[in-house]
């Protein structure tokens, strides 16, 4: 049972899409106050536990940390960040005597306090008492999010092809640069579907531009991309580049599309492009002439993108700008240190001053960007996804974002930004991974092998393994750090080895990403929805349940030959070996230390189901459905959806 609170007035977020009656009075559950701002208390049993909140550092139950929704451009993750670059207002609290959900609908920052500052008080706060709190009552935990899931609308299903191995570095340059990274997975016989082409393929970071010199030819080579089966999926960043004779920057001056000063001059910020003007994603004509802009390139044959830096990310604002010279002229002579300097610009970036020094048109009326921070990344996505049911009605178009809110999952997916070649950020992309689902993204990912710092051969090979199951397989790194396509290795068989296993697993990762996309259900789910009666199972943050047969348990550690696991019930342990060959072995209920070689991809099978493998293949288009065999119980009954992977459902 859902019931809608509503408080102040709240702004229209559109993260909920079923019509809900507003309740007179307050929620049985927790105690709230609204006031100035607003807060929610519920008194912790101990053994109550939190899930939810999709985008958010550390474990698959939240309790015991602080968790700030205040969408945040911070390549450094880690453990003490209480901000990312997502805001998903969603927790489920079961385990005590009834179990929960709450939904907190409000879009500028939210804190949820889960027995940090008090040890055993759920806290949660809105600078303004203007929202619209959500409660779900009446079931078990796993049953809470699939009925919040849906009362927000289904998820955004992209084309079958976004389901195969993505290739993606900053620094790729120009056409030889991408034809040299198909070639190098080619040669080596490793399956690739996808190149993404970072900000250098534009010109002066120019959205909707591609700089000619280094692409004298684009629709010409994105054809001929096409022809081997690869799509280009290009990077569309939020702020645009202010030069007069550039159109999308006169269009949007000339016809106010851009956000404003409190004086109602055009807002400028540094981006990438320099001095940048950002489009008001929460104003519905901007959004729609924004996302009419995707046409310069689907025009040219693209059918895929990903919108970066929309928290938006800003480096400075012109307001600060005289505040960062003069630090940097007080450096040169010699009375301020360089680490002020560089203090003052990182406190700059993003800052909340920035946040309150420009405006959105909301039909009409002013809205201070604070108070809607966590919804441009949003705007800017659901503005590429609506203009795609306009410019490309017929076919679905890979769309995937940085900054999101709930709602946004019905318009693209999302990657999980700038993590590290850390061992630990291994572990916390498969944490991440259930918790975006139940905030209804399913097309998701990390960057494979680490954004940030420099790499391993084993760290990769690791990713890899685990990245075989997530939706968005995306092998992604950042400028200036070691080459990370994974023929720049040694032995480069041992990780061709590994993408052919997601390829093998097609039909089957098709199937349950479907399955959960129409069923407003979870892909990735926590061991304890499937399992909700064995105590053990809701402490496991290291293994996932995927769709509703396998499960896995991915080597997150260094130089481990292997891993601990725990199995609810008897399953069958399968490993897929480098020379093709597939090992099974049916494990009793219990814990076991299971052998994993670096290139082996391992999976289980639960007791008395199946599942569809295939023969592998190097681009998802070659799949050959009729070398599908059952892998599993013998006789066990599989229902495989399907579809040509294009058409709009
Ligand atoms: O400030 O476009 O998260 O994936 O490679 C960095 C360059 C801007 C951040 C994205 C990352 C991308 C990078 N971008």
């Amino acid at each position: 049972m859902v019931k809608k609170y509503v408080f102040g007035t709240p702004f229209p977020t559109g993260a909920v899409t079923a019509p809900i009656p507003p309740e007179a009075g307050a929620p049985e559950i927790g105690a709230v106050s609204a006031g100035e701002g607003f807060e929610f208390r519920y008194q912790m049993a101990p053994e109550e536990v939190v899930f939810g909140l999709g985008e958010a550092n550390r474990g698959i139950n939240k309790r015991g940390y602080l968790y700030v929704s205040s969408c945040a451009d911070d390549p450094n993750h880690t453990e003490e960040k209480v901000s990312l670059y997502g805001a998903h207002n969603f927790i489920v609290v079961f385990g005590g005597a009834r179990a929960f959900a709450l939904f907190v609908d409000y879009p500028g920052v939210t804190a949820f306090d889960i027995c940090y500052t008090k040890y055993d008080e759920l806290k949660i706060t809105c600078g303004r008492a203007d929202l619209e709190l959500y409660v779900l009552t009446g079931g078990a935990a796993y049953e809470l999010v699939r009925e919040f899931r849906g009362i927000i609308g289904r998820s955004y299903i992209p084309p079958k092809f976004a389901f195969g191995y993505g290739q993606s570095r900053w620094g790729y340059k120009c056409a030889s640069d991408i034809r040299r990274v198909v070639e190098g997975h080619r040669e080596n016989r490793v399956p690739l579907d996808m190149v993404y082409l970072d900000i250098d393929y534009m010109q002066d970071y120019k959205d909707f531009t591609v700089n000619e010199e280094r692409f004298p030819d684009f629709p010409a080579f994105v054809r001929e991309m096409r022809e081997q089966h690869i799509h280009l999926v290009p990077i569309i960043d939020a702020g645009v580049k202010v030069e007069k004779g550039y159109p999308v920057y006169d269009e949007g001056v000339e016809k106010g599309y851009f956000c404003t000063r409190e004086d109602g001059s055009v807002f400028e910020g540094a981006v990438w492009p320099g001095w940048s003007h950002f489009p008001d994603m929460l104003d519905r004509e901007a959004r729609a002439w924004f996302g009419d802009q995707y046409k310069f390139l689907l025009d040219q044959g693209i059918d895929a993108f990903w919108n970066d830096m929309n928290e938006p990310a800003v480096f400075y604002s012109r307001e600060q700008e005289a505040e960062a010279r003069a630090a940097m002229l007080g450096y040169l002579d010699g009375d301020v240190e360089l680490f002020g300097v560089g203090t003052l610009l990182a406190s700059q970036a993003n800052s909340q001053k920035v946040r309150e020094s420009f405006y959105h048109n909301v039909g009409g009326e002013r809205v201070r960007h604070d108070r809607v921070h966590n919804l441009y990344g949003y705007g800017m996505t659901r503005a590429a996804g609506e203009a795609f049911e306009r410019l490309a009605p017929d076919r679905r178009i890979l769309l995937f974002s940085r900054s999101s809110y709930i709602g946004m999952h019905r318009y693209g997916g999302i990657w999980t930004g700038d993590n590290k070649s850390w061992w630990s950020h291994l572990l916390l992309n498969l944490k991440m991974m259930p918790s975006l689902n139940m905030c209804g993204f399913l097309y998701c990912g990390a960057d494979l092998g680490g954004f940030g710092a420099d790499t391993s051969r084993d760290l990769l090979l690791r990713w890899l393994a685990l990245g075989v199951f997530t939706p968005l397989m995306r092998n992604h790194s950042a400028l200036g750090t070691r080459e990370q396509e994974v023929y720049q290795f040694e032995r480069v068989e041992d990780f061709a080895a590994v993408i052919r296993v997601r390829y093998r697993l097609l039909p089957y990762i098709y199937s349950e990403f479907m399955k959960a996309a129409l069923g407003d259900d979870l892909y990735f789910k926590p061991l304890c929805f499937v399992w909700p009666e064995d105590r053990r199972a809701v402490e496991v943050e290291d293994q996932l349940v995927i769709g509703n047969e396998v499960m896995i348990a991915p080597v997150y550690t260094q130089n481990a030959s292997g891993r601990y696991v725990y199995l609810p019930e008897e399953m069958m342990f399968v490993k897929f070996r480098a020379d093709g060959s597939i090992f099974t072995e049916v494990l009793p209920a219990g814990h076991h230390y299971v052998d994993v070689a670096l290139t082996e991809v391992p999976l289980f099978i639960r007791k008395g189901r199946a599942i569809p493998v295939a023969e592998p293949c190097m681009n998802v288009e070659e799949l050959d459905p009729s070398t599908i065999r059952m892998l599993g119980w013998e006789g066990a009954p599989y229902e495989r959806y399907d579809d040509d992977g294009v058409s709009r459902i």
